[in-house]
């Protein structure tokens, strides 16, 4: 073997070592999951909500009356949803939010994403 193919050889072996580290690193991304808040009986559940970074919550009204799961801060707003309608949204970093229903202000909820 002259130096150079062996050079070639170490780096191809390299190269193999890292393929499978960029794999596995991509299978963690895959992680995120949903979760679902439903909304019944005028009350969110579950009302109180811990994630992860990343992770979707789908909030499904459950009810005939229209809710919505509406942010105190204003950081979200799923707008109206009517009985059977339900509303997707990912939550890309650490933050805990207090949401409440924008139609009935009584229904409160959290989500605290870590
Ligand atoms: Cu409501």
């Amino acid at each position: 073997m002259s130096k150079i193919t062996r050079r070639t050889a170490l780096r191809l072996a390299a190269v193999a070592t890292v393929a499978p580290l960029a794999a596995h690193m991509a299978r963690a991304d895959g992680h995120a999951t949903t979760h679902t808040v439903a909304i019944r009986n005028f009350a969110f559940e579950p009302a109180n909500l811990t994630i992860n970074a990343g992770d979707t919550v789908q909030f499904v009204n459950e009810d005939n009356a229209p809710h919505t799961a509406t942010a105190d801060s204003g950081a979200f707003d799923t707008g109206n949803l009517r009985g059977g309608q339900s509303a997707s949204l990912q939550f890309p970093s650490s933050a805990t939010f207090s949401y409440f229903c924008a139609v009935h202000p009584r229904m409160k909820g959290s989500i605290t994403v870590v």
